[in-house]
C-alpha cells in the first residue's frame, strides 16, 4: 500500500481509561473501539490506519515524526496535552501533515482551560463534542481534504 493511503491515529494520555472510567464524560466505548471506528471508516475510504495511544509526550512525538516517512495525515485526540503542550504542536506542525483534531467531550462547555488548544490552529479539521462516533467524522473529513488536497 502506497504511503498516500495510511492515516496515523493519535490518541494521548489517559485515553486508554475510555469505556472503564468517567462513562458519564466520555462514553462507554472503549480504545480498542475507538480504534475499529477509525480503521473502519478510513477502509471504506481506501485508506488503512496505524493506531498510537500513550501516556508520555515524548512517545506521542516521536510516532507523529515518523508518520512523516509512510502516512498521508493524522487524526489526533491529544487529551490534556491540548491545553498544555507546545512541544506537541511543534511536532504536528513540524511534520506538515493534514492534522484532524478529535475531542470526545464538548471541551467548550467545560472548565475554561479545557477552551484553549495549542493544536487548533495547526489542524484543517475539528470535531469536538460529538462523542466516539466524532472519530469517525474526523478521519471521513481528512480523507475528504487529503483527497481535496492531491486533486489541487
Ligand atoms: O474530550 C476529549 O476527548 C478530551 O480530549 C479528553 C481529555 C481532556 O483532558 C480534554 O480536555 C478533552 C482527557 C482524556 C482522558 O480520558 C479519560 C477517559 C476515561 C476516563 C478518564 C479519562
Amino acid at each position: 500500500m502506497s504511503h498516500s493511503r495510511r492515516l496515523l491515529l493519535v490518541n494521548g494520555p489517559n485515553l486508554n481509561l475510555l469505556g472503564i472510567r468517567e462513562p458519564d464524560v466520555y462514553g462507554h466505548e472503549t480504545l480498542a473501539d475507538v480504534e475499529r471506528i477509525v480503521a473502519d471508516a478510513a477502509a471504506d475510504r481506501g485508506y488503512e490506519v496505524r493506531a498510537i495511544q500513550s501516556n508520555h509526550e515524548g512517545v506521542l512525538i516521536d510516532a507523529i515524526h515518523a508518520a512523516r516517512e509512510d502516512c498521508a495525515g493524522i487524526v489526533i485526540n491529544p487529551g490534556g496535552l491540548t491545553h498544555t503542550s507546545v512541544v506537541l504542536r511543534d511536532a504536528l506542525s513540524g511534520v506538515a501533515l493534514p492534522v484532524a483534531e478529535v475531542h470526545i467531550s464538548n471541551v467548550y462547555e467545560r472548565e475554561q482551560f479545557r477552551h484553549f488548544s495549542y493544536v487548533g490552529d495547526v489542524a484543517i479539521v475539528h470535531v469536538i463534542g460529538e462523542g466516539v462516533a466524532g472519530y469517525a467524522r474526523a478521519t471521513e473529513l481528512l480523507i475528504a481534504a487529503i483527497t481535496g488536497l492531491a486533486e489541487g
